[in-house]
């Protein structure tokens, strides 16, 4: 392509609220513009990276044996009613009326969709397995939509649904899902990791996140650098270090008795262990919570936060807001210095860190009070102990015992096993050999395909612009002309773009009226492996070539051009210039 005829809007600056990395450098190289909060449009340049990563992933669906379809995005709401989704989701679920006033979704997913047409055609058992999978734009209303492609209201997805007869033909399913998985995002250059991940709204049990390891990710994922294990923060488990020394020491002087304290304001664990002296992992929070209408009163070690997914998990509840203070004074308690000495009538249940504390300090439910000198196993000997703590820094693997490590993630894929929880309510169903109707057993698989192309470039990009990996690169070479004036230049330039393409090379030709300067810095802010520039030596038949990610620039003779580019390329786009 010659670049002087192409759109390919590149900005030096761009609006101050584009945060992400990949969000400035999408704007900047002209990749994407937005249409409104969330929406974009993929610019030549965008588009061409968001097909090269579609191409990965069909190649790998369809190896492993998953047949691609193409659903609507239209949905009737009746389809939604019927697995009852159409009142779980809020203003996420985009709705819409036709001219007759008919209700519909805009399709935020599609297992309603995929389980009404199995229903509808698929009856024996001798047609199962099946995998279908789309590649197809979601809606989804985001709150707060934000980083530009990484959490957008209108995107692509690709989704895949897995249909069996019995849950062993599901874990195969899933296992050959998940490494088409591994397959897609190890070709798409990504550092990704696969973590056990909460199933949440959509229910179903084993899951796993594919997460893209960037520092502008929203999950937090746990991994041992020592074995494999690798979980969501919302999921992962850690064992507690040692009870620390404090709690240890029997010589820990026993009081007879917990010792009321004057602690006037101090209702933050940082002002109450500065006020008392005492470190924060000797104090116990005490959070109040509403279970599905009951209060509840949750124990936290003071150096822990509360994870509500493991909460609502314990308890078996399905949202677990606070409680109003309010409702804290109708249980005889004050907000700020709540504590589980003296409270009636409302359950209590304390996080496996506060097991075994000593000489520990609590809310006296009184304003202004705290309680000190507790011995949790005298003074609250009933009480019941559950992991509901966000796994934190310094805790150990409780696989291997090797200290956990954290790390920023980007969703980019999650893979879920559903069992029949539409199957059943949507009545997509197969006879077995003996004519018998069973349920059948789902699983769904989801890649964000806008998405990975934003955590490509959050992994990918240096002070001066993108630096795309080979497989998924919009164009393979930037051929540049110095002077497009210059006869001998430009002869040589096209002679080298036919010999280019003609070996299947894509290859993007600076022919543009521009100074020598504002060429190389587009040429580096759009990133593309190979730079090759014509310039004075063309007489010489002598050109230069730069890589875009190891910066290494040399002279080649415009016969080794071809042999160079086999070799620079088969090595999947890496230096083979040493
Ligand atoms: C909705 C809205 C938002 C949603 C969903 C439904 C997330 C919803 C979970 C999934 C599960 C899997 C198939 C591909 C892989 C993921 N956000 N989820 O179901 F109506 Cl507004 O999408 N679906």
């Amino acid at each position: 392509m010659r670049q002087q005829r192409l759109l390919i809007p590149t900005l030096r600056d761009v609006p101050g609220d584009a945060e992400a990395a990949s969000h400035r450098l999408m704007l900047r190289a002209g990749l994407i513009r937005q249409l409104s909060s969330g929406i974009y449009s993929y610019l030549p340049l965008g588009l061409k990276a968001l097909q090269h990563i579609q191409t990965i992933i069909r190649e790998e669906m369809d190896a492993a044996g998953a047949q691609e379809m193409l659903m609507p995005a239209l949905h009737p709401s009746e389809l939604w009613k019927a697995s009852g989704r159409w009142d779980v989701y809020g203003p996420e679920l985009m709705r819409l009326e036709d001219r007759n006033g008919r209700e519909f979704a805009l399709g935020a997913t599609h297992e309603e969709v995929v389980t009404t047409i199995v229903k509808d055609e698929i009856h024996s058992y001798k047609k199962l397995p099946v995998t279908l999978y789309q590649i197809q734009t979601k809606y989804r209303d985001e709150r707060r939509p934000r980083f530009g492609l990484l959490r957008g209201r209108e995107f692509l997805m690709k989704d895949a649904y897995s249909f069996d007869r019995t849950g062993s033909g599901l874990d195969d399913s899933y296992k050959s899902m998940y490494n088409a998985y591994v397959n897609i995002f190890t070709r798409c250059g990504l550092q990704f990791r696969a973590v056990e991940a909460d199933s949440g709204a959509i229910g179903g049990t084993d899951t796993h996140e594919f997460m893209a390891l960037a520092d502008v990710g929203e999950d937090t994922i746990v991994h041992c650098t020592s074995c494999q294990y690798a979980a969501n923060i919302e999921k992962a488990v850690g064992t507690l270090p040692e009870q620390s020394e404090h709690n240890q020491k029997e010589n820990v002087l026993q009081h007879s008795q917990p010792v009321k304290v004057h602690t006037p304001q101090m209702t933050s664990i940082k002002q109450l262990s500065q006020f008392l002296q005492v470190p924060p992992h000797q104090i116990i929070k005490s959070i109040a919570i509403e279970a599905d209408g009951t209060p509840i009163v949750v124990l936290l070690r003071g150096d822990y936060e509360l994870n509500e997914i493991k909460l609502k998990q314990a308890i078996g509840a399905n949202d677990v807001p606070m409680l109003s203070e309010a409702d804290i004074l109708k249980l005889g308690s004050i907000a700020g210095f709540i504590g589980p000495i003296g409270l009636k009538n409302v359950r209590i249940i304390a996080d496996s860190s506060v097991k075994g504390m000593r000489d520990a300090v609590v809310g006296a439910n009184e304003l202004d009070y705290h309680l000190q000198h507790v011995e949790l196993e005298r003074d609250l000997p009933m009480m019941t102990y559950h992991d509901v703590r966000n796994v934190a820094q310094g805790e150990c693997c409780s696989n291997c015992g090797h200290e956990l490590s954290f790390a920023k993630g980007i969703e980019v894929g999650h893979v879920f096993k559903l069992g029949t929880k539409y199957s059943s309510s949507l009545g997509a169903s197969f006879n077995d050999e003996n004519g018998v109707s069973e349920p059948i057993i789902m699983g769904c698989y989801g890649i964000g395909v806008s998405r990975v192309l934003a955590a490509i470039i959050e992994q990918n990009y240096d002070e001066r612009g993108i630096i795309w990996p080979a497989s998924i690169t919009p164009f393979t070479v930037h051929l540049l002309t110095v002077h497009v004036q210059d006869e001998t230049q430009m002869k040589l330039s096209e002679e080298i773009y036919t010999t280019l393409k003609q070996a299947g090379y894509s290859v993007l030709w600076d022919d543009r009226e521009e100074r020598p300067g504002v060429k190389f810095n587009d040429a580096d802010l759009l990133g593309f492996p190979l730079r090759i520039t014509v310039g004075k030596k063309a007489s010489k038949r002598i050109i230069e070539c730069k890589e875009r990610r190891s910066g290494s620039q040399y002279e080649l003779s415009a016969k080794q051009i071809l042999t160079h580019c086999h070799s620079f390329f088969q090595t999947g786009g890496r230096s083979s210039h040493e």
